[in-house]
């Protein structure tokens, strides 16, 4: 029987690859690099990696298994937890996972016990990248049209677990499929305590983490996950992330076009103010993927108690978690 030529072996296996990451399908674990050289004068290429398809339906049970914990407001029993079980995630995932804990003094001058949770995949590798979101949610709903119910904490599915849930699955990928670089997953905790206006008392996490780094510790870039669960998602591109970090904001919606992902939009968002802020200032060049109009601009279940998993859904996460995938499995050493 003739040999096939190196050239098809590699065209096609190209093409599967292609289409097991775009299938929603698990992917078979394997590389695909051909193992001969093409002949002399044949062009060359090297297939993407292969890498595991994110799986919506175990990012929706990360999602919804937070949300069950109640509201993971600092100091509450859903906040104890739900550290206990992200902990528990990650170590079932990570090669490295260790509790940041710090504290902070409340608006009842109670003493707020707070934990970044950092897990870490090939830790000792210096090329890195930093992936993050918040997992604690917010102690009040200033925003419900219930006035009676504005000082109750919400239960944060949106802003709060998504974020989470969708690094939890990218963790599970990294377990299943080590990446190429370092990767840190970083979940900042206080992200949403401060009331309304009072700047200093928001993004406690990130400004812990990011007074605390060690100055050698620089990732290539961060990618911040906040309020991805939308089930009306639309992601433009926010505002400090394009000033901050404009190439960063062009690799990961190039990508997302590149996927048809077409929840990343080619717009410009609204500024806001986020966990990417403290890392950019410490030199990480860091960006926020977050639908701000939850779910559109004529209705608002941002910080109110209609934050539910009914008003998300797992093709959101996984809109969200693709490109992520895909934006990591791509970094060479
Ligand atoms: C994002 C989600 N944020 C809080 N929950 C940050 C923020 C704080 C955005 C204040 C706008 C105003
Ligand atoms: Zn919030």
């Amino acid at each position: 029987m003739a040999k096939t030529p190196a050239l098809v072996i590699a065209v096609v296996l190209a093409a599967l690859a292609a289409c097991s990451r775009n299938s929603g399908q698990t992917a078979a674990l394997q590389t695909s690099s051909p193992s001969t050289s093409p002949p002399k004068g044949e062009t060359t290429f090297m297939p993407s990696p292969r890498y595991p398809a994110f799986e919506s339906g175990r990012a929706w049970a990360y999602l919804t298994a937070q949300t069950a914990f109640g509201p993971r407001n600092p100091n509450s029993a859903g906040h104890a937890a739900c550290l206990a079980y992200i902990a528990g995630a990650l170590r079932a995932s990570a090669d490295d996972v260790r509790l940041q804990e710090f504290t902070h003094t409340g608006y009842e001058g109670q003493t707020l016990r707070l934990t970044n949770v950092i897990a870490r995949f090939r830790p000792n590798d210096p090329a890195r990248v930093l992936l993050c979101a918040h997992w604690d949610t917010r102690p009040r709903a200033e925003q419900d049209e219930n006035k009676a119910r504005r000082n109750e904490p919400i239960v944060g599915a949106n802003d709060g677990a998504s974020g989470v849930a969708v690094l939890l699955e990218v963790a599970d990928l990294l377990k299943k499929v080590p990446p190429a670089v370092g990767v840190d997953i970083v979940l900042f905790d206080g992200e949403d305590y401060g009331k309304e206006g009072d700047h200093a008392s928001y993004l406690l996490g990130s400004r812990y983490f990011a007074a605390q780094k060690d100055p050698s510790y620089l990732p290539r870039f961060g990618i911040l996950l906040d309020m991805v669960g939308d089930a009306y998602l639309d992601l433009p591109k926010e505002q400090y992330s394009v000033r901050y970090a404009p190439e960063v904001v062009d690799m990961v919606w190039k990508t997302a076009a590149s996927l048809g992902v077409q929840q990343f939009h080619d717009e410009q968002g609204e500024e806001i103010m986020d966990d990417h802020l403290p890392l950019n200032e410490a030199g990480i060049q860091t960006i926020d993927i977050i639908d701000f109009n939850y779910p559109d601009n004529t209705n608002r279940y941002w910080h109110t108690h209609k934050d539910t998993p009914d008003h998300c859904s797992a093709a959101s996460l996984e809109a969200v978690g693709s490109v992520i995938a895909s934006v990591v499995y791509a970094q060479v050493p």
